[in-house]
């Protein structure tokens, strides 16, 4: 065969194998508008994130408290401590007033034969409930050893803009008055939330201070995708190497899903020292931070609806991990600039 027509039906099948990765890395259009969630999030397939907990708190007067935690070894959640303790810095909860129902999915299903028995408290000695929510970490010691998956837990600090979830059963709406949550409105089936994670400098300017190191931001700048109340301590996870590992836990906003204001997590990394000395068997995840930029500044239209399930063995010990690779919402930006990346590279090879 003619050289200039062996490179030409090279070339051709070349581009044919562009056009396929591109349909398939297109996001689906014709999906349906998502109703809020968490805020602005969707329903978790059900047991997706094993380790979620959910922790209902029984405080003196009778009433429940709701909070979340996440399995991090087989006998260990973690969690916020602002959960456990009154505005003046007093633990008004403790082992006893606690049920925790490890890999809960719908709220409404759950049987007391779910729930695990807690048989201490762990609040860290640094935490600061009047002062400022610093150090808000809090560690459940369970009765017995529980075979559901644990979470790991990230060791890198997270990369400005690097897409994160949270997960939790509290609040899904605001008064559309008030734009206050709706106490109402909590959820039944666990949600979750994808999100970037801000920069220290931008989360303190639009917070007005009140944002310690031991704290990191997330959200969008326009709002509209936030944790809320009765998310606390529900954990912030990101995907890394295979697997997703946790980085934040829900700790505090103003109000929630507002825009120019982000909601604010425990910096995870500031407790490990503090964690590994009490539950040395907790898995870290040794992986760096994302390299590159997964998502813009500006929320893309249903990109949680457009994310797909979270991996049902998150986190297993080992490095099976998550079936689930970047969201598709930043994702499908990415591959379109791999692709015309693919594409120059291309033109310069035919024409050399
Ligand atoms: C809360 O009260 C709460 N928007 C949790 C998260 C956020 C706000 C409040 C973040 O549990």
């Amino acid at each position: 065969m003619p050289k200039t027509i062996t490179r030409r039906l090279r070339r051709f099948s070349f581009l044919l194998l562009i056009a396929f990765i591109a349909a398939w890395h297109s996001p689906t259009q014709a999906e349906p508008r998502p109703q809020a969630r968490i805020i602005g999030g969707h329903a978790a397939k059900a047991s997706a994130w094993p380790s979620a907990t959910l922790l209902k708190l029984r405080l003196a007067n009778g009433d429940t408290r709701l909070c979340a935690g996440n399995l991090i070894a087989s006998t260990w959640i973690l969690t916020v401590a602002h959960c456990f303790h009154d505005q003046n810095n007093k633990q008004i909860i403790f082992a006893a007033d606690v049920t925790a129902y490890p890999g809960a999915s719908d709220v409404g299903a759950l049987s007391p034969g779910d729930s695990a028995t807690v048989v201490s408290v762990f609040i860290h000695p640094q935490f600061a409930e009047a002062a400022d929510f610093d150090y808000d970490f809090a560690l459940l010691e369970l009765a017995y050893p529980l075979d559901t998956p644990a979470a790991s837990l990230a060791r890198a600090r997270p990369e400005t803009d690097e897409l994160a979830t949270a997960i939790g059963w509290g609040i899904q709406a605001l008064n559309p008055v008030s734009l206050q949550p709706l106490s109402g409105s909590l959820a039944q089936q666990l949600q979750q939330v994808t999100i970037p994670v801000t920069s220290d400098a931008e989360c303190r300017e639009a917070m007005g201070g009140g944002v310690t190191d031991n704290m990191l931001c997330a959200g969008y700048k326009e709002g509209g995708k936030d944790s809320c109340n009765g998310d606390s301590g529900g954990p912030l996870m990101v995907y890394r190497d295979g697997r997703y590992s946790q980085i934040g836990l829900v700790s505090f906003g103003i109000g929630c899903a507002q825009p120019n204001r982000y909601g604010v997590y425990a910096r995870l990394t500031s407790a490990l020292p503090w964690i590994t000395e009490l539950v040395p068997q907790a898995i870290l995840n040794t992986a760096p931070r994302a390299e590159r930029k997964q998502v813009s500044r500006l929320a893309p239209e249903n990109s949680d609806n457009a994310t797909p399930a979270a991996p049902t063995n998150t986190n297993l010990k080992g490095d099976e991990g998550a079936l689930d690779p970047q969201p598709r919402s930043g994702g499908g930006s990415m591959a379109w600039l791999e692709l015309l990346g693919l594409l120059r590279l291309s033109r310069a090879r035919v024409r050399s």
